[in-house]
């Protein structure tokens, strides 16, 4: 049997509660891959959570389903999904217990659990995977609920179809999840074209940071008072990294967050030059090799000196 095989037979055998989780700081795959499966899986199942520790952003809202998740996970679950995660530490709970686990995720990092795990770092998406388990599963019952979040997570993580390791992958799942009556525009529109006016304005104080070192990186920053000054929080800075990332003969675009006192959340984006995957596990992060992260503790300055001297040691190397 092959992963995909064995995963729906497990899957369809179990018959106590199931758990469906993926990482912090929800982005677009996290959600989409969360809730396409329980949209789906409600079909067939009763004891059945989807868990997100943190808020869905309000981008998001409209996916179906996004009302109905959990932020804290029951007690124990005989089968946990875990989606989009490299590890179980990523979905931020340090208490889950479960019987068996299931992990479906396209990160090029991250731990093996067992023969339940269906891994591709090649996948443009995770909600790309979580369609070839419904698939395998019951084609019929891939209804709209299930392939608006599975596309909206696709759109999301391939930066709306603009990078992907895989594109005849991306494409072959948009084309088949189109075909599902899905409205394809409308949901461009209320994820790309829906942005409040504040998010405008933390963005204007990031611009003002923008700096590029030796033509090969740019990076911005941003601070607690930023989000405090325009009442917005990181969650409405997500897709800020486009903007260092855009400048043109840069390689890799950088975003520094303030989380907490002394705490920086970083954002790498890259253009296919060096690993950023690589560098962000150095530091106890991951991703894949355009599009990683990590977190680290310091001051501002530390920090930013941290991570730019150790991508420009890759960018030299990589020549
Ligand atoms: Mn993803």
């Amino acid at each position: 049997m092959n992963d995909v095989a064995r995963i729906v037979k497990r899957i369809k055998d179990e018959d106590g509660r199931i758990g469906i989780i993926s990482h912090f700081d929800p982005d677009g795959d996290a959600i989409g891959s969360v809730l396409g499966m329980y949209n789906f899986l409600k079909k067939f199942k009763k004891n059945l959570d989807p868990i997100l520790k943190d808020e869905i952003p309000y981008l998001f809202k409209f996916l179906p389903g996004s009302d109905e998740v959990k932020s804290s996970p029951a007690e124990y679950y005989d089968l946990l999904l875990l989606l989009d995660a490299s590890d179980i530490t990523r979905t931020g709970f340090d208490n889950l217990k479960f019987g068996d686990l299931v992990r479906i995720d396209h990160h090029k990092t991250g731990t093996n659990y067992s023969s339940f795990d269906y891994l591709n770092e090649n996948a443009p998406s995770t909600t790309v995977l979580v369609l070839d388990i419904l698939r395998s599963y019951s084609e019929k019952d891939i209804t709209r609920e299930v392939a608006e979040p599975l596309y909206a997570g696709l759109l999301t993580d391939t930066g709306g179809f603009r990078y992907s390791r895989d594109f005849s992958m991306a494409f072959s799942a948009a084309l088949y999840l189109s075909g599902k009556g899905i409205d394809c525009q409308e949901i461009a529109q209320k994820i790309f074209l829906r942005k409040k006016l504040q998010v405008f304005k933390l963005l204007a104080l990031a611009l003002e940071t923008l700096t590029v070192v030796e033509d090969r990186i740019a990076y911005i920053v941003l601070r607690k008072e930023f989000f405090e000054a325009t009442g917005t929080d990181s969650s409405d800075s997500q897709s800020f990294v486009t903007y260092p990332l855009s400048v043109d003969d840069v390689a890799v675009g950088i975003k520094f967050t303030e989380a907490g006192d002394n705490f920086w959340k970083v954002s790498l984006r890259g253009k296919n030059r060096v690993d950023l995957a690589e560098i962000a596990e150095e530091f106890g992060g991951g991703g894949h090799k355009n599009a990683a992260g990590l977190r680290m503790e310091g001051d501002e300055n530390t920090v930013v000196s941290t991570v730019l001297s150790r991508i420009l040691k890759a960018l030299k190397s990589e020549k």
